[in-house]
């Protein structure tokens, strides 16, 4: 398998150009059914250590179904599949441009929980206009064991998430275990007390906010991803589902930028416009850079071939 490995503000995205499983054809979400059905041995050899690592984000590139999108795209981490992943998708952008298969501009791409477009702005900078974005509940009380009461708001920006009012600890690498349990037992105490998104989408992803430490930014967060590793940017989809929140709380206007800063103080800048159905449609400007590019190799006998589980 060839790759192209990039970060998005830290967060790495390994995008599989060539040599990736054959889903076939179907919608985005029966690909990726299909995928972990089928296939997820190829995913976990992508991921995992001794060739990927818990961060890391894999992007595999097929056919759209759409003739007015520019890829399909299937992303999945260390745990499972994401619906959508906005630093992955401004990773993708980047590495199709680096090898010259889109140029500035707006480009679109399927996923399968929507299409979402990009504008490439320079060879590094890029703006993902996401999926509808909403609050689903506001206000949600979660007895957490060794925390307490613990309030949130359950959004989805692409993915479920739930937006703990405050932090555990100041959010700084310094703290990075301790908010990592928090999240978890947070994570866990979602799913023992049955506590969902729409239609039951389980909350895999977990923020925390604070201040921003630099001055010009609206807010710091720590995001936990569902395979337990935390997001070095600030989450694509988690800003979209902050911004979501805003927008329904009537404390963000259209098109007002908001800067979120992460855990390593990379930032995105966030805005969102109403569609004509009046939902909100969040849009995410970061920079990724191409770190390395090469071929997974897999010899026979190797017993970490599938990585280490
Ligand atoms: O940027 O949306 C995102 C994301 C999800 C998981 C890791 N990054």
């Amino acid at each position: 398998m060839r790759f192209i490995d990039s970060h998005t503000e830290g967060e790495p995205t390994r995008v599989i150009i060539a040599g990736g499983p054959d889903l076939g054809s179907g919608s985005m979400q029966q690909r990726i059914e299909r995928f972990a059905r089928d296939f997820d041995p190829v995913r976990r050899a992508i991921n995992l250590e001794p060739r990927g690592s818990d961060a890391l984000v894999g992007a595999l590139l097929v056919e759209p179904t759409r003739d007015d999108c520019a890829a399909g795209i299937l992303f999945f981490n260390n745990t499972g599949y994401l619906g959508m992943c906005g630093h992955g998708t401004i990773g993708t952008a980047v590495t199709l441009a680096y090898l010259g298969k889109i140029g500035p501009g707006v480009s679109k791409f399927e996923t399968p929980v929507g299409v979402v477009s990009i504008d490439l702005i320079d060879a590094n900078t890029v703006t993902v206009r996401n999926v509808a974005s909403y609050r689903h509940r506001s206000d949600v009380t979660v007895d957490v064991p060794d925390y307490g009461t613990v309030t949130g708001d359950i959004a989805w920006g692409g993915n479920w998430f739930f937006l703990a009012k405050g932090t555990p600890c100041p959010i700084n690498l310094g703290n990075e275990r301790a908010l990592t349990d928090a999240a978890l037992k947070i994570q866990q105490a979602l799913r023992d007390q049955g506590i969902s998104g729409r239609d039951g989408g389980e909350i895999d992803h977990i923020e925390f906010f604070s201040e921003a430490l630099s001055h010009d930014a609206n807010s710091r967060n720590f995001v936990l991803c569902p395979g337990g590793a935390y997001d070095r940017s600030p989450c694509g989809t988690g800003t979209s589902a902050k911004i979501a929140c805003l927008a329904d709380a009537g404390a963000l206007a259209p098109d007002t930028d908001w800067i979120q800063e992460s855990v390593i103080g990379s930032r995105f800048i966030a805005r969102y416009s109403l569609n004509d159905q009046g939902e909100i449609i969040p849009s995410i400007t970061g920079r990724a850079f191409i770190c390395s590019e090469g071929s997974l190799i897999q010899q026979p006998g190797d017993p970490f071939a599938e990585g280490i589980s």
